[in-house]
């Protein structure tokens, strides 16, 4: 059976971008595929935490995949630090990579920037590295992630090709897997920016946790346009634009439809629905959520999970110790 293998960074407000574009994947994945997910808090403290809260949003994001319908069954979930092999591996394929290519990394870019003439610590700079290392341990071939992570993917590819190309049948070569429709959802204030966790304005993201008064109020105040004609046209209308995507990857209706169904109709209506379909989508992961969150079931599947994840690393990491010549 293929592998799919993906991560997300246990810092809190999971988003709707987070879950379009990436864990309503997962769930889809489970079906055709050995899936193994990890909640990445090794890649979290690249930025400062604070250690109470990291443990705390470490099982916040283990109760939402769950919640979101992973199913450990099936499926492995397990916390990055768990499995020695992450950072071991990683070490390898910094010996690996070049300065030139993680230099251009936008994301590097983008969070090196404006730390008031504070240092940037290196792992800032490594974290591609370390992500190579999530994917390539497991052998796997597709990885479930949003658009923002194609360079990530990219110089992973990279980097398993360098070392192939030297050291043949080290790595499986990974491949993206990005979905159709959410693949980057922006934020509901300023639509030319990507929903992030970060973000100072509550209004600009649907966290999955969000209560209905305050998905009905984001959804409301989202940024449209004065045309009032419900079509997608990301160029000249991406509030509009982006409010389709997001009801059309909830509902599984196709955009062509939602543009004939509000045709003549303002955008009062149209936010009106979408408030529903999104509260409707969310209140059962809310329910889940509650349930598992606190269950002393969540540590366990989670120690279970790093077992199983180990297992499988263990053995990937003694091929790559041979091919490298590490070791006795
Ligand atoms: P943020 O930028 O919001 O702080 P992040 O990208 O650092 O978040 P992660 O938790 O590491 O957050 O991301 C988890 C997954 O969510 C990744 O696959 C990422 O590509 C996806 N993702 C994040 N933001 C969006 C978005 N706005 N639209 C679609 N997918 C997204
Ligand atoms: N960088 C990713 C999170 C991440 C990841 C991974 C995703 C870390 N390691 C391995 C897929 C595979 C992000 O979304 N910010």
């Amino acid at each position: 059976m293929k592998r799919v293998f993906s991560g997300v960074q246990p810092t809190g407000n999971i988003h709707l971008g987070n879950y379009l574009g990436a864990l309503k994947q997962f769930v889809e994945l489970q079906k055709d595929y050995q899936c193994v997910y990890c909640i990445v808090d090794m890649h979290a403290i690249t930025l400062p935490q604070d250690p109470k809260e990291l443990k705390e949003h470490i099982l916040d994001v283990a109760a939402l995949y769950l919640a979101v319908g992973v199913d450990p069954q099936k499926s492995i979930v397990f916390v990055q630090s768990d499995v020695p092999g992450h950072a071991e591996l990683s070490w390898i394929l910094t010996c690996s990579s070049y300065m030139g290519e993680l230099s251009r990394m936008t994301q590097f870019k983008d969070k090196s920037k404006n730390r008031d003439g504070e240092s940037i610590p290196t792992g800032l700079f490594m974290y591609p590295v370390l992500m190579a290392a999530d994917i390539l341990l497991y052998d796997t071939d597709l990885v479930p992630v949003g658009n923002d992570q194609k360079q990530h993917i990219e110089i992973c590819r990279d980097l398993a090709g360098r070392i192939n190309g030297k050291y043949p049948g080290t790595f499986v070569m990974p491949e993206g897997y990005f979905p159709q429709a959410g693949a980057r959802i922006m934020a509901l204030d300023d639509p030319t920016k990507k929903m992030s966790k970060s973000a100072e304005n509550i209004h600009s993201r649907i966290s999955l946790l969000d209560e209905p008064a305050k998905i009905k109020k984001s959804i409301m105040k989202a940024t449209t346009d004065s045309d009032g004609c419900v079509r997608f046209d990301v160029e000249n209308k991406p509030g509009v634009s982006n409010l389709l995507s997001i009801y059309s990857s909830l509902s599984g209706v196709s955009i062509a439809e939602l543009e004939q169904r509000y045709e003549g109709r303002g955008y009062g209506d149209f936010k009106k629905d979408l408030v529903e379909i999104t509260v409707d989508a969310l209140a059962p992961i809310r329910q889940r959520y509650e349930e598992i969150r606190y269950s002393s079931e969540l540590k366990d599947i989670l120690k279970e999970g790093a077992q199983k994840a180990d297992a499988i690393a263990q053995q990937t990491m003694k091929r790559v110790r041979e091919s490298f010549g590490l070791g006795l």
